[in-house]
């Protein structure tokens, strides 16, 4: 019997998959399994809806994969409820997985182009004290474009609700945020992202526990590793220590000449690293930076909205001349 319920889902879903293929812009092999997916579930369909929902309403691949977690639901339920064709599920899984990886790398590689400017790193032990929520929101103010959350005292669980603040914060500024070390908090909280250095989580395997949108950045002190990082599918490659630094036990020099070198290599957008402040940060720019990340700079000046005030506008004027010959 098919109950307003069972239809009202089996609407939510036809929707769900209009607005998926006006999210998918290609390949075509793909594009065309989404509408035969779509038509092969409702038989009398309009074919132009989705072209008109693109044209309309352009969905971006966020959406898209909103969208697409919807499908899944309703899919699941409707198939609880035995109205949905087995066939016609086991189709949707590969095909809507294909749609994912798809929408995944469209929205990665959007929000890769928007590491450029300041990265700010918020590390509780270097806050002096103040409230890391605090300094998160100076930072954005100055001009920060992206935040790290690295925070190697405190447990996940204390964690969780700093960086779901922090990613709610990034969001009101149209700032990234990203997790140091733990895929786990990265997928919970909702960041854009996480940060990894050479020893932590594997890129590939990082990818298997975050969500299809998310990015993974990592660290690199040598070109071969910047090469390799690159290689294996890093949003972007941090080079550092480019000086001295006292933020991090254990740093490898890299230098302003790794950076120039890994600069005419890898196409993926570069965050230079290490001991960087208002005195050298055109010199890094210059190197070929697109990003600069700092801790101590902000996240320990005695006015952390100032700082990164100044730093930003040094970064931007820096950077502006030179933007025309990188890539995003
Ligand atoms: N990785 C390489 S250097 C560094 C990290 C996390 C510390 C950067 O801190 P600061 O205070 O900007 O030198
Ligand atoms: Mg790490």
């Amino acid at each position: 019997m098919i109950t307003p319920f069972i239809e009202a889902h089996k609407g939510a879903l036809r929707q769900s998959l209009l607005l998926i293929e006006a999210a998918v812009k290609g390949p075509i092999g793909l594009t065309y399994d989404l509408r035969a997916l779509r038509q092969s579930l409702f038989p009398d369909e309009e074919d132009t809806e989705a072209a008109k929902l693109r044209e309309e309403t352009a969905p971006g691949p966020e959406r898209g994969l909103d969208a697409l977690a919807q499908a899944a639901g309703a899919i699941r339920l409707l198939r609880s409820l035995e109205s949905l064709d087995g066939g016609w599920a086991g189709r949707a899984e590969k095909v809507l997985a294909r749609a994912s990886a798809r929408l995944g790398a469209d929205l990665r590689r959007q929000c890769a182009s928007q590491v450029r400017g300041l990265y700010v790193i918020v590390d509780p032990k270097a806050t002096n004290g103040r409230p890391i929520l605090e300094v998160a929101a100076a930072a954005l103010r100055g001009g920060a474009r992206v935040l790290q959350l690295r925070d190697k005292v405190n447990d996940k669980g204390d964690q969780l609700p700093v960086a779901r603040k922090l990613a709610a914060l990034c969001r009101q500024h149209n700032a990234l945020l990203f997790i140091n070390d733990h895929a786990d908090l990265a997928v919970a909280s909702g960041a854009h992202g996480l940060h990894v250095g050479q020893h932590d989580l594997p890129i590939a395997e990082a990818r298997r526990v975050l969500s299809p949108g998310q990015l993974v950045g990592c660290s690199n002190a040598l070109v071969d590793e910047a090469v390799a990082s690159e290689g294996l599918g890093a949003d972007y490659i941090a080079v550092g220590a480019i000086y001295p630094t006292a933020s991090k036990e254990k740093t490898r020099p890299a230098g302003l000449e790794t950076l120039r070198k890994v600069r005419q290599i890898v196409q993926t957008p570069i965050v230079a690293i290490g001991g960087i402040n208002e005195s050298n940060v055109e010199e890094v720019i210059a190197a070929g930076a697109d990003a600069v990340a700092v801790i101590s700079a902000v996240v320990s000046a005695s006015d952390p909205e100032a700082s990164a005030r100044r730093l930003t506008a040094k970064i931007e004027a820096a950077l502006a001349p030179m933007s025309s010959g990188r890539k995003g």
